[in-house]
């Protein structure tokens, strides 16, 4: 009994010490393995009468069972205190201001695109899309403009061979959508790039994007295409803008227009950017030329069209006051995310 009491006092204060998980299971070994220190006391019961085995085998059941359980709590401690470690090591401040990261955001140049597509779909307009490089056939021929016709001037375009091109207008776009509609009523948008030899200077760029507008059924008339830009005018920019209309010339529409906004600088005054006038030009429209309905299978007795061309970056320029057509096209981040800011606004 005696011995039990010192195994025991022996057990209790190696457990108590500062030990690890590694130590603590030596500690059990040592105690209650088959060679433990407790469990070899069975061997003493040989030495003993009926009796004092009972009291014996209790005293040393109860031993066993105290050190395990002293054993079992001290690991749920040690197993718990790791935890915390863990956790503290781990620990997030989350009132520590956050590392400044840069989104990517979207280049103005489609949001406008976005807002433009946006107004006509409310009118009932349905998007199309056409190739950026084309067939002469489709950006001159079918247009009403053949080989030698002077109007190729009109446009200084970038060829890749004879008959293909980078398109100088989306008006190629109309010869398209003509083509596939068999005859049909047509009431389209096409946004996308074009290319000119243009120089580049304020307002003008070698690369620039344009709406082409088209729409053809029966009894489509100028007073349709006015009201028409008009309201477009009047959603993208404000109430108080004035627009003008000044006859032209394109090979494909007969009448044709060309339509101007008051200068979003001077307000009309005259300025650098307007070049003195007052005014910036910002699409081309007219009525489509019987010729261009007569080669793409719609009888021009019957059906008559209207068709605009819109520059993209003009309105963007009007619209957020952008003072220089080759913001667009620098990739500057500085530009883009102040762009980003007026549209937000
Ligand atoms: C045309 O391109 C005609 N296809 C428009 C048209 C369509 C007329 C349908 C009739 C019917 P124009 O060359 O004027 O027209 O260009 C139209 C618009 O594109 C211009 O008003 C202007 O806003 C823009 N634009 C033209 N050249 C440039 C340039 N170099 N840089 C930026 N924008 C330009």
């Amino acid at each position: 009994m005696e011995e039990i009491k010192k195994i025991l006092s022996e057990a209790k204060s190696d457990i108590e010490q500062d030990v690890g998980l590694e130590r603590l299971i030596e500690i059990k070994n040592l105690y209650l393995s088959k060679k433990g220190k407790l469990s070899v006391l069975i061997n003493k019961m040989r030495e003993l009468s009926i009796e004092e085995k009972k009291s014996f085998g209790k005293e040393l059941n109860d031993a066993k069972a105290y050190v395990e359980s002293l054993i079992n709590n001290k690991m749920v401690e040690l197993e718990k205190k790791k935890l915390n470690q863990k956790l503290e090591s781990e620990k997030i401040d989350i009132t520590l201001p956050p590392i400044d990261s840069h989104s990517g955001v979207a280049n103005p140049f489609y949001k406008i695109i976005d807002e433009i597509e946006d107004i006509f779909i409310g009118m009932g307009y349905k998007v199309e899309k056409g190739p950026e490089v084309d067939k002469d056939h489709y950006v001159f021929e079918l247009l009403n403009i053949p080989k030698d016709h002077p109007a190729r001037d009109m446009q200084d375009t970038l060829y890749i061979d004879n008959e293909t091109l980078l398109r100088s207008h989306t008006s190629a776009v109309q010869a398209h959508v003509m083509e596939k509609a068999k005859g049909q009523p047509i009431k389209i948008i096409c946004p996308g790039k074009t290319y000119r030899r243009d120089d580049d200077d304020m307002t003008h760029s070698h690369q620039f994007a344009q709406v082409e507008g088209l729409v053809i059924d029966k009894n489509i008339n100028m007073g349709n295409l006015k009201a028409t830009l008009e309201l477009f005018a009047k959603k993208m920019f404000s109430k108080d803008s004035k627009i003008r209309f000044r006859s032209s010339y394109f090979p494909f529409t007969e009448p044709s227009v060309e339509v101007d906004v008051s200068c979003f600088s001077c307000h009309g005054k005259g300025c650098n950017i307007c070049k003195g006038s007052g005014w910036i030009e910002i699409l081309g429209a007219g009525m489509v030329h019987p010729n261009v309905l007569k080669m793409s299978g719609y009888d021009p007795d019957v059906y008559s069209g209207f068709a605009f061309g819109i520059g993209i970056e003009r309105v963007a320029m009007l619209r957020y006051g952008i003072d220089d057509i080759r913001k667009f096209y620098q990739n500057d981040i500085r530009f883009i995310e102040e762009f980003n800011k007026k549209v937000e606004d």
